[in-house]
């Protein structure tokens, strides 16, 4: 029984570390709706001024994945955002937005080589749940060893597993199958992690589904939405990356119009991919812009539009209204657009994932999630939580700033990862 029971909580939490990391800091002044003509009416904007656009066309052949070194810093951002405005008036810039103090700014990425082998994704997955699997492998291994199975012990696995950050009815459900026909009996710390593989492999695999872009939509609209820092830019470069080695046009609209950094940024990943960039002037509507860009995607028969957005915290209601803005702009022109709505989670917050998704879900419809900085010292155990709680799509995970750090998501190798399992043969 458990008179030998080690007593290793502390050891866990602080492993696990007690508080909740929240996204990347990003102090936001609500601004007033800012002065601009009124156009309260959702009337599609016409013959727009192509002004303030100034496309870099650099469209090349499908590229060789070129360099990937997101280096254009997203600088301490003002996440000061206009109010709802009036419906996309183009070429009315709106003066910048005041300053907050700037927010923790993202280090600036180091140089990557190019092209890594593809043998490191595996060790970088690993390194980066190595937080989450060598807390549950430790605990497993010390509640496990020497011992028979019991309800205590059971309820002690279902501590480690909720501190690891799966999710209350997941970590029940996992040791309730570990406890199953084993009462009593000693079970191995490799049988259990194995069990914890298998279930935690049962409840992603559902989820990890590719994108699929359909072709008839020209252009599929993909947008990208999340909190502040979570990835957005970097995730639309990395996919527009790929797309451009399968041969399709890429247009990226740089819709994060408050920070002429976030324009700048992602300008820079439309050269190394070969994508033409519409952006606006900053301080431009955000649904104008993303408007022009599909009137211009759509002319020029681009395969695909990448609509990038500024970062929104999800309780801002302001600005996740401007956000749901951007939505209805858009699907004027095409009812069915977004095609793709891709909320972009940081793995490294843990439990504030949750609303995140629940806040994004309602406004901007999601269909997707990619979750990234698992090359970090990610709490992955999140994700495990998210497919059981919402059972969205999980299309991409990202392990690294360069272009070829973003992965189909495989709920085998993150299920063995997680339970520190080795790669699947
Ligand atoms: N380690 C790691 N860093 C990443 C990953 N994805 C993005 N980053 C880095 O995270 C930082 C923020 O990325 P951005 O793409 O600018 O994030 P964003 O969501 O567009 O940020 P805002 O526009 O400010 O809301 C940058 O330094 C990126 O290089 C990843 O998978 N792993
Ligand atoms: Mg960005």
């Amino acid at each position: 029984m458990s008179e030998n029971e080690p007593k290793k909580r502390g050891f866990f939490s602080r492993l696990f570390g007690l508080e909740e990391e929240q996204p990347k800091p990003a102090p936001e002044s609500q601004v007033e709706p800012s002065p601009e003509p009124d156009a309260a009416t959702e009337v599609p904007p016409e013959a727009e001024p192509e002004a303030p656009t100034a496309p870099d066309v650099l469209m090349g052949e499908a590229a060789p994945l070129p360099i990937a070194m997101p280096e254009v810093e997203p600088e301490p951002e003002p996440e000061a955002q206009p109010e709802p405005e009036p419906e996309p008036v183009f070429a009315a810039p709106v003066p910048p937005p005041p300053v907050p103090e700037p927010p923790a700014p993202e280090p600036p990425a180091p140089a990557a080589p190019a092209a890594q082998p593809k043998r490191s994704w595996w060790r970088r997955l690993t390194e980066g749940l190595s937080r989450t699997s060598s807390a549950l492998t430790t605990g497993i291994a010390e509640l496990f060893t020497k011992r028979k199975l019991d309800a205590g012990t059971l309820e002690d696995l279902e501590d480690i597993l909720i501190q690891a950050d799966l999710g209350l009815a997941t970590s029940a459900r996992i040791a309730k199958a570990v406890g199953e026909g084993r009462y009593d009996k000693q079970i191995e710390p490799e049988e259990v992690k194995a069990i914890l593989a298998r279930e935690v492999e049962s409840i992603l695999a559902p989820v990890a589904l590719p994108l699929s872009v359909d072709a008839t939509k020209k252009p599929f609209v993909i947008l990208m939405v999340g909190v502040n820092g979570s990835g957005k830019t970097t995730t639309i470069g990395k996919l527009a990356a790929k797309f451009r080695a399968e041969g399709k046009s890429v247009m990226l609209a740089a819709g994060d119009t408050f920070r002429a950094a976030a324009i700048e940024q992602l300008k820079v990943w439309g050269e190394r991919t070969g994508a033409e960039v519409v952006s606006g002037q900053q301080g431009a509507d955000a649904s104008g812009l993303a408007y022009e860009a599909l009137q211009k995607a759509r002319a020029n028969g681009t395969d695909i539009l990448l609509v990038d957005t500024a970062g929104r915290l999800q309780n801002k209601t302001g600005l996740m209204e401007e956000l749901a803005k951007v939505v209805r702009v858009i699907r004027k022109l095409d009812p069915e657009a977004p095609h793709a709505a891709l909320l972009v989670l940081d793995a490294t917050v843990g439990q504030n994932a949750l609303s995140q998704v629940e806040a994004f879900q309602e406004t901007a419809g999601i269909t997707g999630l990619v979750m990234t900085k698992l090359d970090g010292t990610a709490r992955g155990g999140i994700l495990v939580a998210l497919a059981a709680k919402f059972g969205l799509p999980v299309h991409f995970i990202g392990v690294g700033e360069s272009v070829e750090d973003l992965e189909p998501f495989s709920a085998r190798d993150f299920a063995r990862a997680v339970a520190g399992l080795g790669e699947a043969a």
